[in-house]
């Protein structure tokens, strides 16, 4: 297990610190009355508007605009083996659900690999009745499905475990993003094989070991009935092929499983009768309870939720209306209702939901609220399509105990100052 989070290793507030007041109605009145008496003359015409613009193709790939360049994956701590490595979403700075294919955080547990996708192959094995071999193209010739859904590592906020640890949204809940996959179902590639002939010996349905071909050869075992009405071995991520980084060519997508699960760089599936394991679910990702035992094979992500804007760093600059925003998620289903409370959760009221609801996706609340000046403390709280509850701090650690990072879902709470800072304090 790695070793607990310190501080991280860039400040906790960005670079370019954003003052949300640039956003409040407050603001906006007064400087609605300046504009007025402004537009008694003609408008000026732009600057911009007096020169040629850049030329095209000076980006043949398009990329940011250089004013959001501090808009970029962070890392919160530095790992002690080579290879291992990850970097986090700026949640506070997107918008929407979907996230950019350059921000998609990155967990990397032997680094990068370069594979030829002409040369990848992916086996089907096991109990199935044909085995086979595919190529990149034999899976891009097959029928295709995109959806949406997000991906968070189980180690995902696992700083907030011992309380607040005064970092940023992107330090604490960055371990997180989503994206349109497409690729091929795997119920697909399983009648391409003949179907499965497992033993049925008390085992249910079978297992699917699924490794990488990565220097990590990330290896874990997934019972096949739990995935099979969605899982997805994808080639695509937001409408172009996978980024190296996210496992390029070829990775597989359980919609609401740990992290891990989603192995990259996917070079084989065995179909078997029983979980194999393997170190990735024996030594790692199982969580020590307080009792002793282990909780192992905790695949579903619980519905959890956190406040983007406002958050650490910010500084709400005038008194008025600020919008609460931030995103919703369950791994069990669907997102029923966010409720927010500006109080440190005496009172809740209901957020809206913004945009499409996707089943195992991220999806996007928002609030109104007026800050009067006073010190607040913001927090959002999920109910998923199960009716589970986001659970208080108390109540996770009540259930879980400390001696575990994995699967920290609890309600998050940013304070707010008398002078607009917000703390995750
Ligand atoms: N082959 C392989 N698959 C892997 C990993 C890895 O190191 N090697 N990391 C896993 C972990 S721990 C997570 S959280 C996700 C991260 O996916 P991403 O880097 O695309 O965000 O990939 C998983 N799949
Ligand atoms: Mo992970």
């Amino acid at each position: 297990m790695p070793a607990r989070i310190a501080q991280p290793d860039t400040p906790p507030s960005r670079g370019r610190r954003r003052v949300l007041g640039r956003l409040a109605l407050g603001s906006l009145v007064a400087s609605q009355a300046a504009a007025a008496s402004e537009l008694l003359k003609p408008l000026e015409v732009a600057p911009s508007s007096r020169v040629p613009g850049a030329p095209i193709l000076e980006h043949p790939y398009g990329v940011p605009s250089p004013h959001e360049a501090d808009v970029v994956r962070r890392s919160a701590r530095a790992w002690p083996l080579p290879g291992a490595a990850s970097s986090m979403t700026p949640l506070a700075d997107l918008h929407g659900t979907l996230t950019p294919n350059g921000l998609v955080y990155e967990r990397h547990h032997g680094g990068v690999p370069d594979i030829d996708p002409d040369q990848h192959r992916l086996a089907i094995h096991g109990l199935v009745r044909t085995p086979k071999l595919f190529t990149m193209d034999d899976l891009l010739r097959m029928p295709s499905e995109s959806r949406i859904h997000f991906l968070e590592c189980s180690g995902n906020t696992g700083n907030e475990w011992n309380g607040p640890s005064g970092m940023p949204v992107q330090l604490t809940h960055g371990l997180l993003s989503c994206c349109e996959w497409t690729g091929v179902r795997l119920s697909t590639l399983l009648e391409e094989v003949g179907g499965v002939s497992v033993s049925g010996n008390g085992t249910q349905g079978g297992w699917l070991l699924a490794e990488g071909a990565d220097a990590s050869a990330m290896t874990r075992s997934l019972p096949l009935e739990r995935i099979l009405d969605r899982a997805l071995v994808v080639y695509a991520q937001n409408g172009e092929r996978l980024r190296p980084e996210n496992g390029y060519p070829l990775r597989l997508i359980v919609p609401g499983f740990e992290g891990n699960t989603n192995v990259k760089w996917l070079r084989r599936l065995k179909v078997v009768d029983a979980p194999l394991q393997t170190r990735e679910e024996t030594s790692k990702y199982t969580s020590l309870l307080a009792n002793g035992t282990a909780r192992q094979f905790a695949f579903e992500m619980d519905a959890k939720s956190v406040i983007t804007r406002p958050s650490p760093g910010h500084r709400l600059s005038t008194h008025g209306y600020y919008p609460i925003t931030g995103l919703a998620w369950s791994g069990r289903g669907t997102v029923r209702k966010v409720e927010v409370s500006t109080d440190g959760g005496t009172t809740w009221r209901a957020a809206r939901l913004v945009g499409a609801i996707h089943d195992r996706a991220l999806t996007r609340f928002e609030a109104d609220w007026r800050w009067d000046g006073g010190a607040a403390a913001v927090l959002s709280r999920a109910t998923d399509s199960t009716g589970y509850v986001q659970p208080t701090r108390a109540e996770l650690v009540a259930a879980r105990g400390l001696n575990s990072q994995y699967h920290y879902n609890a309600i998050q709470q940013w304070r707010v100052d008398a002078s607009g800072e917000v703390r995750n304090a």
